[in-house]
């Protein structure tokens, strides 16, 4: 039988791939040089992120998930029976199984993922585990908006899952874009349920972006390894240096690969020069105080009816209407 049989759909809108020639051509050209973080998630970043997940200086996940068990009963009484939960960017399925172990009868499950493959195997495991379950799977690009009137979802509330503080990983106009879109395709009485990072010290920031086994430093020297394999690259890895620094300004941790000394390189045939102490920035995780969220949240058209935090205020989830 096909592997997606547990399903009761499987939408593909077929999403571009990226194009890694042309983003990386265009970072190493700009100034500051730049590579769009994206590009971390092949299966051996996404197996690196798995690992950081885990990691003792990385509480994003565990304190997500721990306060998912602590608000289960609320998020029940919030999202009322017969909910429809669509997951945008769809990843971890311990999340999503600790949402719909605590809703109250939820009627359907829907997953968006821009890898289909994957996509289609952890579906099929819900699917499993889930009998009573209406399942479904888009294999889509949810930064450009989710486009439902053409499935079968299952009648009732649509509640939106999009957890992991992934929201930070855009510049300010971009999440606001991102949240937008949601809400186009959401009707009166939706709702979505987000995680968003919070402020906290720099020192903790730092370190859960460097930590002491070096895990997130060789997700960050992943995008060298795909960039000398597929793009024919000459980076030479132990010319850069992991770096994660807190921009206050920004109020975001950015992580860079700073040259240790000067260096030429080619990429696809063309050449570019980086200076001692040059550095390619890689990615921005932006970091919310629960007023910074709010404005941000409202910005998209939404209401925030509740925020919910750790007791050490180190994460937040926040319920969101239209
Ligand atoms: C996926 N995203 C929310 C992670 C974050 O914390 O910004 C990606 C990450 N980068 C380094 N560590 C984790």
């Amino acid at each position: 039988p096909p592997v997606h049989a547990a399903l009761d759909f499987f939408d593909d809108q077929h999403p571009p791939a990226g194009d890694f020639l042309r983003d990386v051509l265009t970072g190493l050209a700009a100034t500051p040089k730049s590579i769009p973080p994206v590009y971390f998630y092949d299966a051996a970043g996404s197996a690196l992120f798995d690992q950081i997940t885990d990691l003792p200086e990385y509480y994003v996940t565990r304190t997500e998930l721990a306060l998912l068990d602590r608000i289960g009963p609320e998020l029940a009484k919030r999202a009322g029976p017969g909910a429809v939960v669509i997951e945008p960017g769809s990843g971890s399925s311990v999340k999503i199984r600790k949402l719909l172990s605590a809703l109250d009868q939820p009627a359907g499950y829907v997953g968006l993922d821009i890898s289909g493959e994957h996509l289609i195997a952890s579906c099929d495991e819900l699917a499993r585990d889930y009998p009573g379950l209406h399942i479904g799977a888009i294999c889509a690009d949810f930064t450009t908006g989710l486009s439902l009137d053409h499935l079968p979802l299952p009648k009732g509330r649509r509640i939106l899952f999009f957890p992991g503080s992934t929201i930070g990983n855009f510049e300010p106009d971009a999440a606001r874009a991102v949240l937008a879109s949601f809400r186009k395709g959401m009707r009166e009485g939706d709702a979505i349920l987000i995680g968003a990072d919070r402020v906290k010290s720099p020192q903790t920031l730092e370190a859960a972006y460097d930590d002491a086994q070096g895990v997130t430093a060789a997700f960050n020297m992943n995008l060298i390894a795909r960039i000398n394999s597929e793009l024919d690259g000459t980076l030479d890895p132990a010319l850069l240096k992991h770096v994660s620094v807190w921009n206050a300004e920004k109020s975001r941790i950015e992580m860079h690969l700073e040259a240790r000394e000067a260096q030429q390189l080619q990429v696809a045939g063309r050449s570019f020069s980086l200076a001692k102490g040059e550095r390619l920035h890689t990615e921005n995780s932006h970091k919310f105080t629960p007023e910074s969220f709010q404005a941000l949240a409202e910005s998209a058209g939404f209401d925030l009816l509740e925020s919910w935090s750790d007791p050490a205020e180190l994460f937040s989830l926040h319920w969101l209407e239209p």
